[in-house]
C-alpha cells in the first residue's frame, strides 16, 4: 500500500517537473509501475528517494548549432546532451539526427538507456543526445559542416571515462567520422570518446551488426524457453535502417523467413521473402544512395508498396519493430495477435504503445521489450571501449561470441528476475526490475550525490 503510494507520488512529481514531453512520462511511467514488488521488498529505496532521483537527469547540455549551408546560407539547430546516470559506468548512449528531437525524446531514450546498459552486464551509465538537425536530402559537405559544429561544443562534456556517445536513427558510420575527426583536431588527442568508429581507427567488428543481430539472438532465447526456434518463421520487420537491415540478415542465417520493411513513407510486402541478394540491394539504396524502400518494389517483382502503411497488418509468426517509437499502438498489437504473431522483439527503442504492450502480456504472446532485446548495440559499444582501452582488435568471431553470450546472459537474467518476484515470463517486470534494482544499489552504495 505504501509502495503504490510513493511510486503514484513519484509519477506526479516527473510529470510536474516535466510538462510536454509526453515520450519521458510514457517511459517513467512503464518503469515505475512494473518495479512495484521490488520496492515493496527495499524500503530504503523509497527512504533514499530512488525514483525521484532516478527520473532526474545528472546533467543536461543544450546548445546552439550554427553552420552554413552549401547555398551559403546559415542555419541553426539545437545540439543536446542528456547525461542521465553515471551509477555504473560513464555516461552512454547514442546521438539521434532528426527533426522530431527535442528534449523529451532525448529524455525517454536516456532513460531507457540506463536501465539497458545496467541489463549489458558492462560497466556503462546511461546517456542520449542528439539534434533536431535532419540529415535527409543534405550533401556530404552540409552533413560534415553540421557535424563539425556540434562536436565543436559538444567536444568539452565528453571524454572516454566521462561520456562516450555513438549513432541512433540518422547517426551511422559517415556521422561518427565526422564527428571523431573534430573532436580529435579540437582535444588533439586519439582516443575512444565514440563508439560506431570505421574499423582502421578504433572501431569493432560486428558494432554495425550489434544491434540486429542481438535483437534476434533474443528472440532465439525467448524461443527457447517454448523449445521452438526462428527455422521457417515468417517474419515481419520494420525500419530499413541500421537495425532492420542486420535483424534481416541474422533472420536469414536462422532459416527464418523476412517478408516485409519500412521507413517514414510506407512499406514492402514481399511474400517471397527478402533473401541475401535483395539485402544486398537494401545495403546499397539505403547506405549508399541513401534511397527510399519504396523502390524496391520497383526492382521486384510480385512485391507491394503500401504507402503511408506499417507493417503490422500482415501475418507473421514473428514481429521485429526496428523503426522508432510508438510505431505499434494497440489495435496494431491485437492485429498481430490475431493473425497468430507469437512473438515480438523489439530492436527499436519504446516501438509498442503501453495499450499494445499490454495486448502482449495479457496474450502471452514472447515479448521482449527494447531495453532488453535491443542492448546488444550498446553492449557491442562496450565491448569497442574494452578494445580501445587495451590498444588492441579483438576478431570477428570474438565479438560476435560475447554478444551471444550478453543477449543469453540478459534474457536470463530477466526471464528469472520475473520469476522471482511472481510475474513468470513476463520480461517487461524481469528486465525493469533487474535493471532497477543494479542501478538503485549503486546509487544507496555511493552515497547522495
Ligand atoms: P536508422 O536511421 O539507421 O534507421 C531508421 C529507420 O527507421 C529508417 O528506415 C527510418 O525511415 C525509420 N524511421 C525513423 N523515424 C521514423 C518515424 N518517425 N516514423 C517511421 N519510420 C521512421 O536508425 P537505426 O536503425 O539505428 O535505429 C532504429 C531504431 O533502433 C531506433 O528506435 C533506435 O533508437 C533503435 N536502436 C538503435 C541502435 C543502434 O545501435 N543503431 C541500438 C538500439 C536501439 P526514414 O529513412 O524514412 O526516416
Ligand atoms: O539506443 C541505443 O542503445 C543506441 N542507440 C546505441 C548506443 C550506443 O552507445 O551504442
Amino acid at each position: 500500500m505504501i509502495t503504490k503510494k510513493s511510486i503514484l507520488e513519484a509519477i506526479e512529481i516527473v510529470k510536474k517537473r516535466n510538462p510536454a514531453q509526453p515520450e519521458f512520462l510514457q517511459a517513467v511511467t512503464e518503469v515505475f509501475e512494473s518495479v512495484e514488488p521490488a520496492i515493496a521488498r527495499r524500503p530504503d529505496y523509497i527512504k533514499n528517494k530512488i525514483l525521484q532521483r532516478i527520473a532526474e537527469p545528472e546533467r543536461i547540455i543544450i546548445f546552439r548549432v550554427p553552420w552554413m549551408d552549401d547555398r551559403g546560407e546559415i542555419q541553426i539547430n539545437r545540439g543536446f546532451r542528456i547525461e542521465m546516470s553515471s551509477a555504473i559506468g560513464p555516461y552512454k548512449g547514442g546521438l539521434r539526427f532528426h527533426p522530431s528531437v527535442y528534449i523529451g525524446i532525448l529524455k525517454f531514450l536516456a532513460f531507457e538507456q540506463v536501465f539497458k546498459n545496467a541489463l549489458t552486464t558492462c560497466p556503462i551509465g546511461g546517456g542520449k543526445g542528439g539534434s533536431d538537425f535532419d540529415p535527409k536530402g543534405k550533401s556530404d559537405n552540409e552533413v560534415m559542416r553540421f557535424c563539425q559544429s556540434f562536436m565543436t561544443e559538444l567536444c568539452r562534456h565528453i571524454g572516454p571515462n566521462t561520456d562516450v556517445p555513438a549513432g541512433d536513427i540518422g547517426v551511422g558510420a559517415r556521422e561518427i567520422g565526422y564527428l571523431f575527426g573534430q573532436y580529435k583536431r579540437i582535444r588533439n588527442e586519439f582516443t575512444g570518446v565514440l563508439t560506431g568508429k570505421a574499423l582502421a581507427w578504433g572501431g569493432s567488428l560486428i558494432r554495425p551488426e550489434a544491434t540486429g543481430y542481438g535483437s534476434v539472438y533474443f528472440s532465439d532465447e525467448m524461443l527457447k524457453t517454448r523449445n521452438d526456434g526462428l527455422k521457417g518463421k515468417v517474419c515481419t520487420v520494420s525500419g530499413s535502417g541500421n537495425v532492420a537491415q542486420y535483424t534481416v540478415e541474422k533472420l536469414n542465417q536462422l532459416g527464418a523467413k523476412v517478408v516485409t520493411l519500412s521507413d517514414s513513407e510506407g512499406m514492402i510486402y514481399d511474400p517471397s521473402g527478402i533473401d541475401e541478394e535483395k539485402l544486398t540491394f537494401v545495403f546499397e539504396l539505403k547506405n549508399v544512395r541513401r534511397g527510399r524502400i519504396s523502390e524496391y518494389a520497383e526492382k521486384y517483382n510480385n512485391v507491394e508498396y503500401y504507402q503511408g502503411k506499417r507493417p503490422w497488418g500482415i501475418k507473421c509468426d514473428c514481429a521485429f519493430p526496428s523503426a522508432t517509437q510508438n510505431e505499434i499502438t494497440a489495435d496494431d498489437a491485437k492485429t498481430l495477435v490475431k493473425n497468430g504473431c507469437i512473438l515480438v522483439s523489439e530492436g527499436a527503442n519504446m516501438p509498442t504503445e503501453p495499450d499494445g504492450v499490454r495486448v502482449f502480456i495479457e496474450n502471452k504472446i514472447l515479448y521482449g521489450p527494447g531495453k532488453a532485446a535491443n542492448a546488444g548495440g550498446v553492449a557491442t559499444s562496450a565491448l569497442e571501449m574494452s578494445q580501445n582501452a587495451m590498444h588492441l582488435s579483438w576478431t570477428r568471431d570474438e565479438v560476435d561470441r560475447r554478444l551471444r553470450e550478453i543477449m543469453t546472459e540478459i534474457h536470463r537474467n530477466a526471464y528469472e528476475t520475473a520469476k522471482e518476484y511472481d510475474y513468470p515470463n513476463n520480461l517487461v517486470v524481469g528486465a525493469n526490475i533487474a535493471g532497477f534494482t543494479k542501478i538503485a544499489d549503486a546509487m544507496i552504495e555511493q552515497g547522495l550525490v
